[in-house]
């Protein structure tokens, strides 16, 4: 691996701390290098801001002048409630800027890189670029669709069930597989669930015990706003945001009495009967998410799934069968052909405890 390559990885992996918290701002990191010293280090801040290379610049203070900055997406080049990075790095007298790729932000889009040849900084793109895109994959796909990026995540039996007929469902996974989910629930924007799951598990859907200190938003999303009043979402609705993404005409005591406890309301169009999915991840998107991880249950995943709004899906698949009667993770998808089933692609298998994950992206 040379120089440029294991300064970039080291900027990708700062990036990904600020993953879940920087919304509706990419999460970008940046290492300043002089003379085969790393002299600052930065990454976007919880809220989006301030920036990644304000915070790696003012670290290395003097030693940024001649140095070389890793940024892991192109440095902005627009004044927006910061003054643009690409300038900060010309100020700073830095000699080589190495970014990835650039930043379909209309805003920037070029015109970072164009300002700092324009200085006379020498740019370097293309390293680690698809590491970069994967990383950034749900801010880009705002950007571009206005639709944020949706990883469906299920933890069933080895033959697909989450709850024995009688709704027994605790717990199909070990403990460790709980524990990798919290740590995937604290990377994304946004935790999402449909309302059978909201009135089945009364979930709370925070991360617990890994010392963070920012949750992700809940999302519940129930046609008919028919959620337990007395349940965990309703009474923490006020410390920890709850998005409730309803249907047309909800009941106005419901809504009133869930505006009142904290929640933030979402109207949503209604096809055939349930909450459509474009028009909920639009919304979504309008709100700035870039990264939801829905949980189920099987009705919300099968309308995603037959709306191809799932990107990734990581399943934890456990060494036990509950059979036919069980209650499947994915419900009916009004699918007749082989040839309509979304396809997804293998990224990465392992063994988590007694359970094996296995994580697919949408094919192309
Ligand atoms: C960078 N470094 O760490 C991030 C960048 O609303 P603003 O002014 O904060 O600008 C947001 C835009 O800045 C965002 O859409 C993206 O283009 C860029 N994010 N740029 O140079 C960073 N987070
Ligand atoms: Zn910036």
């Amino acid at each position: 691996m040379n120089d440029d390559t294991r300064y970039m990885a080291l900027a990708l992996s700062l990036g990904r701390r600020g993953q879940g918290n920087t919304w509706p701002n990419p999460a970008v990191g940046c290492v300043i290098v002089q003379d085969g010293r790393i002299v600052g280090r930065g990454w976007t801040a919880p809220g989006g801001r301030p920036h990644a290379e304000p915070q790696a610049l003012a670290q290395a203070g003097d030693l940024a002048r001649g140095a070389t900055a890793y940024v892991s997406l192109e440095p902005c080049a627009h004044h927006g409630h910061t003054p643009p990075c690409a300038q900060a790095l010309i100020n700073a007298g830095v000699a080589r800027v190495v970014a990835p790729i650039s930043d379909s932000d209309p805003r920037v889009s070029g015109k970072g890189f164009d300002m700092l040849r324009a200085a006379g900084t020498e740019v370097t793109t293309g390293v680690l670029a698809d590491r970069a895109a994967r990383d950034l994959a749900g801010f880009f796909q705002r950007v571009e669709t206005g639709r944020p990026r949706v990883t469906l995540k299920l933890a069933s039996s080895f033959d697909g069930r989450i709850a024995t007929a009688t709704g027994e469902s605790q717990w199909i996974t070990g403990p460790q597989a709980r524990r990798w989910v919290h740590g995937l629930r604290s990377r994304h924007d946004a935790v999402m669930v449909g309302a059978g799951t909201a009135r089945a598990d009364d979930p709370s859907l925070t991360v617990r015990d890994l010392g963070i200190d920012r949750q992700p938003v809940r999302i519940v999303v129930s046609r008919r706003l028919d959620l337990p009043l007395m349940g965990q979402l309703a009474q923490t609705a006020r410390d920890i945001p709850v998005w409730i993404c309803h249907g047309p005409h909800p009941d106005p005591i419901l809504h009133r009495t869930w505006t009142d406890l904290g929640a933030t309301l979402i109207g949503c169009d209604v096809q055939q009967g349930q909450i459509d999915p474009t028009a909920l991840l639009a919304a979504l998107g309008d709100r700035g998410l870039t990264r939801i991880f829905c949980e189920g249950g099987g009705a919300l995943a099968a309308s995603l799934l037959a709306h191809d709004k799932v990107d990734d899906l990581i399943g934890f698949t456990a060494g036990l069968t509950i059979g036919a009667e069980g209650l499947p993770a994915i419900g009916a998808m009004g699918l007749t052909q082989l040839s309509l089933a979304p396809r997804f692609t293998l990224q990465d298998v392992r063994a988590i405890g007694p359970d094996i994950l296995h994580h697919w992206t949408r094919s192309a």
